[in-house]
């Protein structure tokens, strides 16, 4: 059987002018071409069916994500047109820890409340990318969830640093935790969602934190190095009734397949003992060694062992697209990995 694959050409119209990057404003990073790179690559395979999404599911949205950030996301690029304002809309004023809680009108302002970092940036077209993208997340989980062993979620942008009522991190809704709700939603009791980006999965960890029923495991280069920084160490486990169901598993700048190895059997060995019904992967290329924006150095025939190793779960698979912007690569890494995880 022919692994389905969900795009959606909407996608691309995403596309922001820059981003802050050690103090300079840089051509943003996560672009349109590393879509295109990805979608060429698995079109010419065989082994891969190119579907669209399912319209995204309101219902759905709104277990994820808080009513009022939905509103702002929606209305953001006309409040924005309207404030008098012609670049991306991005926020420049943002609340200190601990400011109270105030009634905020302006966009400007309200874009700052809901966002941790300047990598968010909100065009013409990013509603539209942004909801093709968590449509994909949940139609590749409708796919599971109606008997397929493997789906891919082409997804951009990506998700895994969006939480209920936040972005950040190239992140506005969050793709893995829409299919996480939508294999639950489906039936099952217990579904895991392992994160393999270069960057912790901020997002994902944060909506799931006192779930006891969703499992969120993350292999992530150290917090105290790399973005996200505040989140994403070992000692963040989970909360209340969802107290053991977060496994943060931070790895060193430099870390090869020889040191990722380990990790990642820790964490297959935790998801076992969840005994979940599914899996959710947030997908990230990022850890790739000619990444340009990250600092492991997997190669490309590692995203083959790496799929082969999660398959040895045994459980039926949704997989999101997050990070990765080596565009040269990026295809065949993503292709690697899905021969890996389908065991071809
Ligand atoms: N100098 C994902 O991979 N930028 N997001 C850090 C770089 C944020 C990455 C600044 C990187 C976000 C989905
Ligand atoms: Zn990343």
């Amino acid at each position: 059987m022919k692994i389905p694959v969900y795009w959606d050409e909407r996608q691309l119209l995403h596309d922001p002018q820059a981003e802050l990057s050690d103090g300079r404003l840089v051509p943003y990073a996560e672009s349109p071409a590393r879509a295109r790179a990805v979608l060429e690559v698995l079109t010419a395979s065989a082994r891969m069916e190119i579907r669209a999404p399912e319209p995204l599911d309101e219902a759905l949205l709104h277990r994820v994500h808080d009513a009022g950030y939905i509103a702002l996301l929606r209305g953001a690029w006309a409040d924005w047109l309207k404030e008098g304002c012609s670049g991306d809309a991005l926020a420049g004023c943002w609340p200190v820890r601990g400011r109270r809680d105030v009634k905020l009108t302006r966009v400007q302002a309200r874009l700052g409340a809901a966002c941790f970092d300047a990598g968010t940036p909100i065009t013409a077209h990013t509603l539209a990318a942004v909801e093709a993208a968590a449509a994909i997340g949940v139609s590749a989980a409708g796919a599971v969830a109606q008997g397929a062993g493997l789906a891919f979620g082409l997804c951009r942008p990506p998700g895994h640093h969006a939480g209920r009522d936040y972005m950040g991190g190239y992140c506005y809704l969050n793709n893995a935790a829409l299919a996480a709700e939508r294999l639950l939603a489906g039936g099952l009791q217990r579904v895991a969602v392992l994160d393999v980006d270069y960057h912790h999965g901020n997002g994902t960890q944060d909506v799931f934190y006192a779930r006891p029923d969703v499992f969120f495991a993350s292999i992530h280069s150290d917090p105290s190095t790399d973005f996200p920084y505040y989140w994403g160490r070992v000692d963040e486990t989970g909360a209340g009734p969802g107290l053991g169901t977060t496994l943060n598993l931070p790895l060193p700048r430099g870390t090869q397949w020889a040191g990722y190895a380990p990790a990642l059997e820790t964490a297959l060995r935790a998801i076992k003992g969840f005994a979940p019904q599914a899996l959710v992967i947030s997908y990230g290329a990022d850890t790739f060694e000619e990444d340009p924006i990250s600092r492991f150095e997997l190669k490309t025939s590692d995203y083959q062992r790496m799929g082969a190793a999660i398959a040895e779960l045994n459980l039926p698979m949704a997989v999101v697209m997050e990070g990765g912007y080596c565009i040269g690569a990026l295809g065949a890494n993503t292709l690697t990995f899905l021969e890996g995880l389908a065991q071809l």
